[in-house]
């Protein structure tokens, strides 16, 4: 067995208002109750840090930049520093999303895994799939998510990555470099940001590479129906089950059809007052079943302990890619 003990630590609602050592305080809480159950791996939500600020127009340069991040290295920012001090006394690695400024001024929607046993970054994701709009919506009542206008695409790609000795004494046989689909070795994991999780592509870029584990931390708002665009007309609490649905749609049916466990976390509840956040963070298997979740909108640890060999019959039987993958059919996903 190659098992892994993991947790997602879903973030109750973070507003315009709180103090950034308030949130690092209530992650230091989770990343504690994580460790009593044993976790290994704990993964928090896109953009944790802040409140998920892309759904206001923020007119001044000097306030947008509160909400980023602008030392490239988070294990020594004062906004992050006591975090990774905490992994490092628990030795459990971590997964955070953060709005990233680059030196050169750019903004990115950025992930990061910390390996407690390198005590260091070891992989680095910039999200793909930006949602929403460049402008704020004319209806004043609209649920903006303008992350257009804060962020680039991300310019990174899907990089799966191995975990360095998570799993004590694990068989390593072969280049440990190269991501191959083979049971062996240390752990191969790959991380996607919210929107991600509902585009195929991202997920078989990793699926391709042999990932075993898909992190995905999200905010997704619960009811905005100038964004999801819905055709009939829904009241708040079945567009927010239907936003739950289609999360956990996504979270299962892509894990199963790249035969890899996935994770993800949520920011949820009523942020700043009136904006609806989904929960709904869980853990999925390769056959595509929920295997743990979040009961509530508020902090909460969802754990499990997962099986990587759980992999081999999706990876081997009926998703084996060098059997039954028919690339020469596929030419136009690329070309349109
Ligand atoms: N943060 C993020 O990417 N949220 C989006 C909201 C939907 S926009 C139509 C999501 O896909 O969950």
């Amino acid at each position: 067995a190659r098992t892994l003990k993991v947790a997602a630590a879903q973030l109750g609602p973070v507003h315009l208002n709180s103090k950034r050592e308030e949130t690092l305080a209530r992650m230091i809480t989770l990343l504690q109750q994580a460790a009593e159950f044993g976790a290994q791996l704990v993964l928090f939500p896109e953009c944790a840090l802040t409140t998920f600020f892309p759904r206001h127009l923020i007119k001044t340069q000097e306030e947008l930049d509160t909400y980023f991040e602008h030392n490239d290295d988070l294990l020594d920012s004062p906004n992050t520093k006591p975090l990774f001090d905490e992994a490092k006394k628990l030795d459990v690695d971590i997964s955070i999303g953060f709005a990233e400024r680059t030196k050169e001024g750019t903004g990115y929607n950025t992930s990061i895994y910390y390996s407690v046993k390198k005590n260091e970054v070891i992989a680095k994701y910039r999200k793909v799939h930006l949602p929403g709009t460049k402008e704020p919506f004319e209806n004043p009542d609209a649920v903006n998510q303008l992350e257009k206008r804060y962020f680039e695409i991300g310019n990174l790609g899907f990089k799966a990555f191995r975990v360095p000795d998570i799993i004590p004494g694990v068989l390593k046989k072969g280049d440990e470099s190269k991501a191959e689909r083979n049971g062996l070795g240390d752990p191969i994991m790959g991380m996607l940001i919210c929107n991600d999780r509902r585009w195929p592509e991202g997920w078989r870029c990793y699926g391709l590479q042999g990932a075993e584990v898909v992190l995905c931390g999200y905010n997704t708002a619960g009811f905005a129906p100038d964004l999801w665009g819905t055709q009939k007309p829904m009241t708040p609490q079945q567009a927010e089950d239907d936003a739950v649905f289609h999360h956990k749609l996504v979270m299962q049916s892509n894990s199963y059809m790249n035969s890899c466990f996935s994770i993800s976390a949520a920011k949820a509840g009523l942020e700043d007052g009136k904006y609806d956040l989904i929960g709904g963070s869980c853990i999925t298997s390769p056959e595509g079943h929920v295997i743990a979740e979040a009961k509530g909108k508020d902090d909460e640890i969802v754990f499990a302990e997962i099986d990587l060999n759980e992999c081999r019959q999706g990876m081997e039987k009926t998703f084996d890619f060098a059997r039954h993958r028919r690339t020469e059919a596929y030419g136009l996903i690329v070309e349109r």
